[in-house]
């Protein structure tokens, strides 16, 4: 049990890993219930897809070690948002705050942080909405409290975040860094502004249900 990752002992960083686990489940699993109450009060479902992440081992001390976090639980739970991650695909660009806002209603989950790359997009066209929550867990000894960054995006969004990932690492490989990068930050505007005008075209069908 004393086994360890750098100076983690891996007992307590495996008791973490689960905490985190338990917080994706917990908030992908109401996720899908507001998906379905949804479909059965509005007849729309927003949401397109889950997935659930955790952060695997190698990212995190790639991650902190970028950020010269010390080794150490606390630390990294203080300042590493994200080993916990939940990802949402929703259908229209609008569905993106009504997930948000149907989520945040819930009383015991709080908001930590947001950053809106969809208002405000990255030089690059990376567009997302990125919420750190924090949600309760229930384990054997009581009640724990965890973060869970949850990544709200389009299909369209989704389908560019991929290839440009896809071509991220690809570039690292064949060091071929940004080749292809004007090319892409111009489809994510197109992107978008289709998914703004198949947003309008939903709307107006709506409106004349
Ligand atoms: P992975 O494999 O998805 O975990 P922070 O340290 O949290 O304050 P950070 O980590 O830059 O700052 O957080 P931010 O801006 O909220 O974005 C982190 C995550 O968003 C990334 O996770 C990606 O999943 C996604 N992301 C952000 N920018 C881009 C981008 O330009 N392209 C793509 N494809 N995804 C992006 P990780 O940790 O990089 O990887």
């Amino acid at each position: 049990s004393r086994i360890k990752i750098g100076s983690l002992v891996f007992s307590n960083f495996l008791k973490y890993y689960q905490l985190c686990r338990s917080a994706v489940n917990e908030v992908s699993t109401r996720l899908d219930n507001l998906n379905t109450d949804f479909q059965l009060r509005y007849e729309h479902n927003p949401i397109n897809r889950i997935d659930e992440r955790i952060k695997n081992i190698h990212s995190l001390m790639h991650k902190v070690a970028r950020k010269g976090i010390p080794k150490d639980l606390d630390m990294i739970n203080r300042r590493i948002h994200d080993i916990a991650g939940v990802r949402v695909i929703v259908n229209y660009i609008d569905d993106v705050y009504l997930v948000r806002d149907a989520l945040l209603a819930q009383s015991d989950i709080k908001l930590i942080r947001t950053r809106d790359y969809i208002k405000h997009p990255k030089d690059n066209g990376y567009r997302s909405l990125h919420l750190v929550v924090s949600v309760p867990v229930f384990q054997t000894d009581g009640k724990k409290i965890a973060l869970v960054e949850v990544q709200i995006r389009t299909m369209g969004m989704d389908m560019w975040a991929s290839l440009d990932e896809k071509m991220h690492y690809q570039a690292v490989k064949n060091s071929q860094a940004g080749v292809h990068a004007p090319e892409l930050e111009k489809y994510a505007g197109e992107l978008n502004s289709i998914e703004r005008d198949m947003q309008t075209i939903f709307t107006e069908l709506g409106e004349t249900d």
